[in-house]
């Protein structure tokens, strides 16, 4: 690690905004005050001022049902009008939407007048699949400028996308098909990561492939499929049709129709506390309202002159929020990359700013901390004067990976957002604004102007200063409006808890200027390099083994990947012989990413004799993490056998 950021960094160590950035910034001040005065009042402004509505609302807010809000229900928008005709139209046709980086090295720069004219076709080709206002779509692609199109087309059509990251398997994706009940997939033959073609098709064939009791095939009419790795692929006739001769052969014109603000814009499957994963669902001018004001005002946006990088993928809601929507309702120019970091060399990132001269970069922790282990050298081969403002996102930055971030990365001039939010909550809620308040390593701060968060106890009650868990106290226009076809499951895991304050499932802490500092999830919910996983649905994974007669699952503290998935395994009985005579770390491991996808591949599995029960039966997972993280076992007095421990643990050699 570098030496001048080695020292332990202080709670009170602050970084005050040079007095030039503040008097430049977008935000100011006032927007805290305008915001305590009149809460409501201050989101209409906003969706007055940064969105074009066809139909202009006159309600606001309506939450006199709670937990259903409805925000500007009387108005009426387009979502991909409001992304690309209306910057096309007010003259700024010809500037960059996209500057695309495939990791081969190919490249494409997109104009918002041509990522227009791709959007418009790709409506037509939609409508001419039968794709309708309601429909869903889901969307398995690499990260492709036809990502955002595909992305931007459905969301035209008043329809709803499902994008499926490209990482999950053919199983979770045809999870996530059947329950929203898609009509059409749009996929790629494959695209390029770690220096080679990795197939895609293969897996929505899969997917639609009628099995047993799985209706699938039965909803989805057709695949679209664009060509992109140039890989072989199968072809179902009737059912698959290659993007480009679409698109060739579609209309160039489309009328954009007015739909409701409470119109349905996409689903987003997440991992929650149980085995299945939650369908989010959000919806469009107030989602729309939020992710355009979050982006200017925490990215301190000048859309005329910056050029943006937000590296996540737009499989997560990140990439929803702060690739395809925020930016283009801002008309900004971004940076879209579609390979990992160390392809063909561990400086790409550093090169992809030198090479677009990107003054704002968003990524997340993991990030951070993976290039402070390869080094300082690295980053400094490569001009990144640029850069003015850093964004973090995804999980706690710990200070150290913070201090790294500005000082190697930012040349200690840049502001650094730490910005905390959900799938769930749509866009940043708590967050710095750069210009007018002093940033913290390690604390996300405060809720953004309009937003307003507590800290209560396990009773509900506020905390005033120290740990509690954290929940929203008021309703904000880009909420979840549900869990897609399961009403029961919204109310009770986000509102069972402290009536009408949404509880979001992270402990956190108020120090003593006030400032939250975000302490991880408290159920059961993992963050392994900023991607939410289950254990349930890893444990679930597991089980499905032949081998396998019960599993638990921990996250335990990982240096890079902040945590990294290990799993305790009881073999059958029936199945030992076997199983001795195989790697079963290995081929459990490549199980489950076959399952649910390489990303909630465990790190380690220990073949254990027993796992660690209370009285009543519930796994004490508490336990596990100790032994995962080589500490000392807490208490076990709970346990029905207090012995277990020590079995599992001489098993456990780290
Ligand atoms: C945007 C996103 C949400 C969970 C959230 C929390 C963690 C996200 C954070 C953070 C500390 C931050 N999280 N940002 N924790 N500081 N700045 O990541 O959405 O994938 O739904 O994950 O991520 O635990 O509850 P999602």
């Amino acid at each position: 690690m570098d030496s001048q950021v080695e020292q332990t960094p202080h709670e009170k160590h602050v970084f005050p905004p040079s007095p030039e950035f503040r008097d430049a910034a977008v935000a100011g001040p006032d927007l805290y005050a305008a915001a305590s005065t009149d809460r409501v009042g201050f989101w209409a402004d906003q969706a007055r001022e940064l969105l074009h509505w066809h139909t202009p609302f006159s309600r606001t807010l309506d939450w006199t049902n709670p937990p259903v809000a409805k925000w500007f229900d009387d108005g009426e928008l387009n979502v991909a009008y409001n992304c690309l005709d209306r910057h096309v139209e007010s003259g700024n046709g010809e500037r960059i939407a996209l500057y695309w980086e495939g990791e081969p090295g190919d490249s494409r720069a997109i104009t918002y007048a041509e990522l227009t004219a791709d959007v418009k076709r790709a409506a037509n080709v939609l409508t001419e699949l039968g794709v309708e206002a309601g429909d869903r779509v889901a969307i398995y692609l690499p990260m492709i400028p036809e990502a955002i199109v595909a992305m931007l087309a459905v969301a035209r059509l008043g329809a709803a996308h499902s994008v499926v990251f490209g990482g999950f398997s053919a199983d979770s994706l045809r999870a996530r098909i059947d329950d929203a009940g898609a009509k059409l997939v749009i996929t790629a033959d494959g695209g390029w990561r770690k220096g080679k073609v990795s197939a895609l098709k293969p897996a929505v064939d899969a997917a639609l492939e009628p099995r047993g009791d799985l209706p699938a095939q039965d909803t989805v009419t057709n695949v679209l499929v664009v060509r992109r790795g140039e890989n072989e692929v199968g072809w179902v006739e009737g059912r698959d049709i290659w993007w480009h001769d679409a698109m060739a052969a579609a209309e160039p014109e489309h009328q954009p129709l007015a739909f409701p603000a409470e119109n349905p814009l996409f689903i987003l499957y997440t991992s929650g506390t149980t085995g299945k994963p939650k369908g989010i669902l959000h919806t469009s001018g107030g989602y729309l309202t939020q992710v355009a004001f979050t982006h200017r005002n925490v990215f301190d946006l000048r859309p005329e002159s910056d050029v943006y990088w937000c590296t996540a993928d737009v499989g997560w809601v990140t990439g929803h929020s702060y690739v395809a929507y925020g930016p283009l309702a801002n008309g900004a120019t971004q940076v879209l990359y579609e390979g990992t970091p160390d392809t063909p060399h561990s400086g790409r990132w550093w090169e992809i700013i030198e090479k677009y001269r990107v003054t704002i970069l968003y990524t997340a922790p993991t990030a951070i901390r993976s290039f402070m282990k390869l080094g300082r050298q690295i980053p400094e081969r490569f001009d990144l004067s640029s850069l003015r403002l850093l964004g973090s996102v995804g999980e706690p930055i710990n200070p150290e990976a913070w201090l790294w971030y500005r000082h190697v990365i930012g040349a200690d001039r840049t502001p650094i957002v730490d910005t905390w939010w959900q799938t769930e909550t749509g866009a940043i809620m708590i967050s710095a604004l750069p210009g007018v308040t002093e940033a913290k390593p390690g604390s996300a701060q405060v809720p953004l102007p309009g937003i307003s968060v507590d800290v209560v106890d396990d009773a509900g009650t506020s905390v005033g200063q120290g740990d509690g868990l954290l929940v929203v106290t008021e309703p904000w226009p880009s909420m979840l409006r549900g869990i897609w076809g399961d009403e029961e499951r919204f109310r009770e895991t986000y509102w069972s808890t402290f009536g009408d304050r949404y509880f979001a499932g992270d402990g956190a802490r108020i120090d003593e200027d006030g400032d939250i500092w975000l302490l991880g999830r408290v159920d059961d919910v993992m963050n392994v390099s900023g991607h939410r996983l289950s254990t349930a649905e890893i444990e679930s994974a597991l089980v499905a083994h032949h081998f396998t007669a019960e599993a638990a699952v921990v996250g335990a503290s990982d240096d890079t990947t902040g945590q990294a998935v290990v799993a305790f395994v009881i073999i059958k009985e029936s199945q030992k012989a076997d199983a001795e005579a195989t790697d079963v770390a290995a081929e459990l491991r490549s199980h489950v990413a076959k399952q649910i996808g390489a990303i909630a591949r465990p790190r380690d599995i220990y073949v254990v004799a027993e796992l660690p029960k209370t009285r009543s039966g519930k796994i004490m997972r508490r336990l596990l993490r100790d032994l995962a993280e080589g500490r000392e076992i807490g208490d076990t007095t709970t346990l029905a056998d207090t012995q277990v421990m020590r079995i599992i643990g001489d098993k456990v050699v780290r």
